[in-house]
């Protein structure tokens, strides 16, 4: 009989996905990334391959998670974006993100965990069934969107690597590449690439952080941080960072990238919050997409972007004005 070994390092698979989704992964498999088992070294769970760029993903609704708010519609949500690895202009993203090539795709995971180690991203998501959640995003440069993402529980990815109890926070970065991502190039930039950012542990363990593989039910389009980032709905858009390629935990705050840059403008905790203004503007009303010259469509900001009822007891006794 042919036994299957699991590989020391292997994720335990917490949950079994279930026949529909994994036929629908199949599919992809089939059609898309014939290589991909090829490479697969033997002795390993077979991996299901990455769905290729604008394929239709299978997923269950999470109506409770969800707003019933109207979506910003596809054509907004990818043709302005912030994505300054290919630019600052909100269409530089949507010109110059096919420049980078996201498949394969693998994340290093480090630091205080007792599962280590650097994964394909097909391994990482296998055990998971995709959910659709629609969300507010608000950038703290005072627009924002709602946005049906499809994805996974950020908490049941990060649990399955076993923080220990040293992990007290934990640490994303981007991708560097400055041959797939033109404004790394630049001699001219302000940020010290990579992208870098991070949450205290028991925020990224909140029901509500989510990590988007897919929007309106397709994957996720390169501008919008192909082919995985991070979706923390209660904070300014920075925290959501891009095309992540590493994870670690770590019992000292990580520096993050915009804190780094200004860090009187922009704080580690980012909560989105009408009673602290940005230093430069005010934070009490925003832009909801799409906006026009002759409609600009301002709203009233609510504070953790509407999420309190989730949210506020993390921050319990915390001057917010202080930890922003
Ligand atoms: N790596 C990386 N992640 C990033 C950014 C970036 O420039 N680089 N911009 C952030 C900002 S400021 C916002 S508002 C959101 C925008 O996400 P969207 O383009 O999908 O709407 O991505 C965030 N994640
Ligand atoms: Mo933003």
């Amino acid at each position: 009989m042919f036994i299957k070994k699991q590989p020391s390092w292997a994720l335990p698979r917490s949950c079994v996905t279930p026949e529909r989704i994994f036929l629908n992964r199949r599919k992809f498999m089939s059609g898309a990334v014939a290589g991909a088992a090829g490479l697969a070294m033997p002795g390993l769970l077979s991996a299901a391959a990455l769905p290729v760029q604008g394929e239709s993903l299978s997923y269950v609704p999470a109506p409770g998670l969800s707003t019933s708010e109207e979506k910003t519609p596809y054509e907004d949500v990818i043709r302005y974006n912030n994505f300054y690895e290919f630019g600052t202009g909100k269409d530089d993203p949507a010109k110059y993100a096919n420049e980078m090539s996201v498949d394969p795709w693998s994340i290093a995971v480090e630091g205080e965990c007792d599962r280590p180690g650097t994964y394909a991203l097909e391994d990482i998501l296998k055990p998971h069934d995709y959910e659709e959640r629609i969300y507010r995003l608000r950038c703290v440069e005072a627009w924002s969107m709602v946005i049906p993402w499809v994805g996974v529980s950020l908490a049941d990815v990060l649990k399955r690597f076993e923080p220990n109890s040293r992990a007290k926070y934990v640490y994303f970065e981007t991708l560097h590449d400055p041959e797939q991502m033109r404004a790394q190039r630049s001699l001219f930039s302000t940020i010290d690439w990579p992208y870098q950012e991070g949450l205290r542990m028991d925020e990224a363990m909140n029901e509500l952080a989510f990590l988007a593989v897919g929007l309106y039910g397709k994957t996720i389009p390169k501008q919008n941080g192909a082919p995985i980032r991070l979706v923390i709905p209660w904070k300014y858009g920075f925290k959501s960072i891009k095309s992540i390629v590493k994870i670690r935990f770590q019992e000292e705050r990580p520096k993050t990238t915009w804190e780094m840059i200004a860090p009187r403008e922009y704080g580690f905790y980012a909560n989105v919050n009408p009673e602290v203004d940005h230093p430069r503007w005010s934070q009490k009303r925003e832009r909801r997409l799409p906006s026009g010259l002759l409609s600009p469509n301002w709203i009233e900001t609510e504070k953790f972007n509407g999420y309190g009822d989730q949210v506020a007891h993390l921050y319990k006794g915390m001057d917010l004005q202080k930890f922003y």
